[in-house]
C-alpha cells in the first residue's frame, strides 16, 4: 500500500445521536471509495463497521470503527463513531485523534440532546465541525423547520451548502450552492446527475449562495477585500474561504444526504477531500508540558494510542496515531506512561476488521499494530531521543452501576481477569473491588452500556456473571455531644487487664475552636487540651481526637492505644456498621493500675466508651448527594421534573439552552441506581445526563429506620 504524506492525509470522525445513519453512511462511503463492491446494511447484519458480535446483536454501534479510503489520491482516515451516550468514551477517543468532526444529524428528529454533547466535545477539543442532515427520504423530515432550529441553536456559523427540492420517499434532488447546481439520482444512488438550478428554485438558491460567499469571505482579508470589489468570489476562493473557517470553527457547513440510498454522499466525499483541512493545516496539539507538537514526519517518532480492540483470532489489536517523526515495522520505542519497551511488529492501515500491511506511517496518520506488550489505551509511545505524553480530554463520570459476581463462584477469577481486558477496549468502564461494600462494582455510561458488557460476558467469555444493585456507601455521624465512661478489668490467674477510659463526643466541623468547657445535667466539665490529633478517614470527613487527661490519670503512652479502640468503632458505626465520620472526641479522665495496665486494655475500654457515647449522641445515618445535570428536549420536561421529585431529589436550577433545557439537581446516590433506564424510557432516550458527587447528607428519618431493621435483620441472618 502506498505511504502518504503528512500533507495527504486528512483525519475524519462520523460522530451524532444514536441511529443517525453514521454507520450506513460510512457504507456508502466505502462503496464511492471503491473500497467494497456491495453496501451492506445495519438490519441484515452486513456492514464494514459494525462488525463485532454484540454489535450485530443490538444492531447499534458499540465500538467506534477505523477505516480508511483513498480520495483523489488523498487518504481520509475515518472514524465511525457509536451515537449512544452509553459509548461516549469511544467518540471522545475518536473526537482526540481527528481533525475534522461530521456531525450526522437524524432528518427526522433534528438536532438532538446528542447531538449537542457531540457538539460540546467538538468545542472542548475546539475541532472544525460539518453538519450533515440525514435520512431526507423519512416522511417526518421537515427541512425548514430543522434548519431552523439549527440556526437557533448554532446562530449564523451554521451555513447551508445545500438544500433538499423535496423530503421523504420522493427525495432524490439536492441544491448545491456552492457549485451552484442541481444535483440528482436515480433509485440507485451514487454519481449524481449535475444540472443547472431550475428557475423556481434560482431566488431560494441565489440568497443561499451569497450567504455563503459572505461567510467564505469572512475567513480572509484577501477574500473579503475581492468579495467588496466584485461581489461574488470564484468556487476555489469559496473553498479555500470554507476551509480557514473550518479550522477557526467561524464556519459549520450543512450538507444533505440520505446515506441509505447513496444519494449526496459522492459529492459530501468530494467536499472532504477538496475542502476540509488535511492534517499539516490544523492548530499543533499539545503534549502533557504544554509543548506544541508538530505532525512532522522528519521530527521525533511519537505515538498516541487511541484505540484497543479485542479481535476474536488476533487477539489485541492497539489502535495509533502518529503525533510526529514516522513509524515502520521493528520501531524500538519506550511506552512514556508505563515505562515499559516496545518493539513495534507490522504496522497497518485499518479498514474496519481488517487490516492492509503497510511499510511505513508518517506523521499525522492513524493505523494499528498487533502484539505489543504491555500498551493501553492512552498511552504515548517515544523513540529514544523524545519523552513526552498526551493527555486529551478526561472521560465523564460513571451514570450507572452495578455489582457483579459470577454465578458459578468457581469463575471468580477468571470473570476479574475478562472485565480487565474489557476495561482495556473502554476506558468508560470502571471496575472497582469495594472492600466497604464487599462487592465487586462495574460502573458505566448507562444501563446499555452495562447490557453489553453482561452480553459479552456470557456469550463470547462463557462466563454467567450476576447483576445486582450496588450497596449504597452510607455513613454514620452524631448530631450532639456525649458522653461515656468505661472500665475495662480482668483478673484471670498471672498478669490482669485494667484500663478506664472518660470522654465525650461531639459533632465536627470544619473550623471548629477547642473545646473550653462541657456542661452534662448542670456539671461543668473544663477542658485543658495537652494534645490534638486531627485524622482525614480514607473513607470521607474527620475524626478529631483530643487528649484533655487531666493530673496524668493516663500514661500519655497508652493515647495510641485510645485512639485505636476509637478508630475500630469508627470503622463500623454502630447503627449499621457503616463507617462514622466527623465526630470530635474528648478524652478527659481515666483509670490506671500500675501493673495490670496495658495498651490492650485500652484499646477495649476506648471501644467501649466510644460506642456508648456515640449512641447517645444522636446517631445519624449519611447517604451521598450527586449533583445530577440533565439534558432534555422541552416537550419532556414536564414528566423529568415529576420523575425527580418522586426521587427525593432537590432542583437548584433550570437553564433554557439552544434546543434543549439543563436541569440541574441535588439527588441521593441510592436514587440514581436506575435513573438511566427511567429517563431514556421517559424520553424515548432522548434525553443525557451527568453526575459528579457532591455530599454526604442525613437520610430522613423514616429511611433511617428502615436501614437500622434492614441492618439488624442482615446481621441476625449471618449470625444463623
Ligand atoms: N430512512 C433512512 N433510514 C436510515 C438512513 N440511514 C440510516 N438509516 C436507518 O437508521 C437506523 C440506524 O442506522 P445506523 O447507520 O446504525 O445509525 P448509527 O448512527 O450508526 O447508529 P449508532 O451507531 O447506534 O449511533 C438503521 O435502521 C438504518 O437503516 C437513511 O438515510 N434513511
Ligand atoms: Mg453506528
Amino acid at each position: 500500500m502506498r505511504v502518504y504524506q503528512t500533507n495527504e492525509i486528512k483525519n475524519i470522525a462520523l460522530l451524532g445521536s444514536a441511529g443517525s445513519g453514521k454507520t450506513t453512511l460510512a457504507e456508502s462511503m466505502l462503496y464511492e471509495a471503491g473500497i467494497i463492491k456491495r453496501r451492506g446494511s445495519v438490519a441484515a447484519k452486513n456492514t464494514v463497521s459494525d462488525y463485532f458480535p454484540v454489535e450485530l446483536e443490538y444492531g447499534y454501534s458499540v465500538f467506534p470503527t477505523v477505516f480508511h479510503v483513498e480520495w483523489n489520491s488523498k487518504k481520509l482516515n475515518i472514524i465511525d463513531c457509536p451515537g449512544a451516550d452509553d459509548f461516549v468514551g469511544g467518540a471522545i477517543t475518536s473526537m482526540n485523534v481527528t481533525d475534522q468532526a461530521v456531525i450526522v444529524i437524524n432528518g427526522q428528529y433534528g438536532p438532538e440532546v446528542g447531538t449537542q454533547n457531540c457538539f460540546r466535545y467538538t468545542e472542548k477539543l475546539k475541532k472544525p465541525v460539518i453538519f450533515l442532515v440525514n435520512q431526507l427520504d423519512s416522511d417526518k423530515c421537515d427541512f425548514d423547520n430543522l434548519m431552523n432550529t439549527m440556526r437557533e441553536i448554532y446562530g449564523p456559523k451554521c451555513v447551508q451548502i445545500q438544500y433538499p427540492v423535496q423530503t421523504g420517499p420522493d427525495f432524490h434532488e439536492i441544491i448545491d450552492v456552492l457549485i451552484m447546481k442541481k444535483l440528482s439520482w436515480t433509485a440507485e444512488g451514487g454519481a449524481p446527475k449535475r444540472e443547472d438550478i431550475p428557475a423556481e428554485e434560482m431566488d431560494r438558491a441565489m440568497e443561499l449562495h451569497k450567504a455563503l460567499v459572505e461567510a467564505a469571505a469572512e475567513n480572509d482579508e484577501a477574500l473579503m477585500e475581492k468579495f467588496f470589489e466584485s461581489e461574488t468570489l470564484t468556487e476555489d476562493e469559496m473553498r479555500e474561504g470554507i476551509r480557514k473557517g473550518l479550522i477557526t470553527r467561524s464556519i459549520f457547513p450543512v450538507f444533505c444526504v440520505c446515506g441509505q440510498k447513496d444519494m449526496g454522499v459522492q459529492r459530501l466525499m468530494e467536499f472532504l477531500g477538496n475542502v476540509v483541512p488535511f492534517v499539516s493545516e490544523m492548530p499543533k496539539v499539545h503534549n502533557t508540558r504544554g509543548e506544541e507538537v508538530a505532525p512532522d514526519s522528519n521530527g521525533p517518532e511519537s505515538l498516541y494510542f487511541f484505540k484497543t480492540g479485542m479481535e476474536p483470532h488476533i487477539g489485541e489489536v492497539s489502535y495509533f496515531k502518529v503525533m510526529s517523526g514516522t513509524v515502520k515495522p521493528g520501531d524500538d520505542l519506550a511506552n512514556a506512561d508505563r515505562g515499559s519497551k516496545e518493539r513495534m511488529g507490522q504496522i497497518y492501515a485499518s479498514a474496519g476488521a481488517n487490516r492492509i500491511p503497510v511499510d511505513q506511517l508518517n506523521a499525522g496518520d492513524i493505523g494499528c499494530t498487533v502484539k505489543l506488550k504491555d500498551v493501553k489505551t492512552g498511552n504515548t509511545l517515544n523513540a529514544k531521543e523524545v519523552e513526552q505524553r498526551f493527555d486529551f480530554i478526561k472521560y465523564p463520570n460513571s451514570k450507572y452501576s452495578r455489582a457483579v459476581k459470577a454465578v458459578n463462584a468457581a469463575d471468580t477469577e477468571k470473570m476479574m481477569a475478562a472485565l480487565l481486558k474489557m476495561r482495556q477496549e473502554d476506558p468508560t468502564w470502571v471496575i472497582e473491588q469495594s472492600k466497604e461494600l464487599r462487592q465487586t462494582i462495574v460502573h458505566g455510561q448507562g444501563e446499555f452500556h452495562l447490557r453489553t458488557l453482561k452480553w459479552r460476558m456470557e456469550n463470547n467469555e462463557k462466563i454467567a456473571v450476576q447483576f445486582d444493585e450496588p450497596k449504597i456507601p452510607y455513613r454514620e455521624t452524631i448530631t450532639k455531644k456525649a458522653k461515656a465512661e468505661y472500665r475495662h478489668k480482668k483478673q484471670s490467674g498471672g498478669a490482669g487487664q485494667f484500663g478506664e477510659v472518660h470522654l465525650i463526643v461531639e459533632p465536627y466541623a470544619e473550623g471548629m475552636p477547642d473545646p473550653v468547657s462541657y456542661t452534662f445535667n448542670g456539671q461543668e466539665f473544663k477542658m485543658n487540651i495537652k494534645s490534638k490529633e486531627e485524622v482525614d478517614l480514607a473513607w470521607g470527613g474527620k475524626l478529631v481526637f483530643l487528649n484533655s487527661v487531666v493530673g496524668g490519670a493516663i500514661d500519655l503512652r497508652f493515647m495510641p492505644a485510645i485512639l485505636k479502640g476509637v478508630m475500630d468503632c469508627m470503622e463500623r458505626g454502630p447503627l449499621t456498621g457503616s463507617y462514622a465520620r466527623d465526630v470530635r472526641v474528648v478524652v478527659y479522665d481515666g483509670k490506671m493500675h500500675p501493673v495490670d495496665s496495658n495498651e490492650l486494655s485500652f484499646t477495649l475500654a476506648a471501644r467501649h466508651a466510644f460506642s456508648d457515647a456515640f449512641k447517645n449522641a444522636g446517631p445519624k445515618i449519611l447517604e451521598p448527594i450527586y449533583d445530577l445535570e440533565v439534558f432534555v428536549p422541552s416537550d419532556y420536561m414536564g414528566d423529568v421534573m415529576s420523575d425527580l421529585q418522586g426521587r427525593r431529589a432537590l432542583i437548584m436550577g433550570m437553564d433554557s439552552e439552544a434546543g434543549y433545557q439543563k436541569l440541574q439537581a441535588k439527588i441521593p446516590l441510592k436514587e440514581l441506581a436506575n435513573y438511566s433506564i427511567s429517563l431514556s424510557s421517559l424520553t424515548g432516550g432522548r434525553a443525557s445526563f451527568t453526575t459528579k458527587f457532591s455530599s454526604y447528607e442525613l437520610v430522613p428519618n423514616e429511611i433511617q429506620s428502615k436501614l437500622i431493621a434492614d441492618h439488624e435483620a442482615e446481621q441476625a441472618n449471618e449470625d444463623e
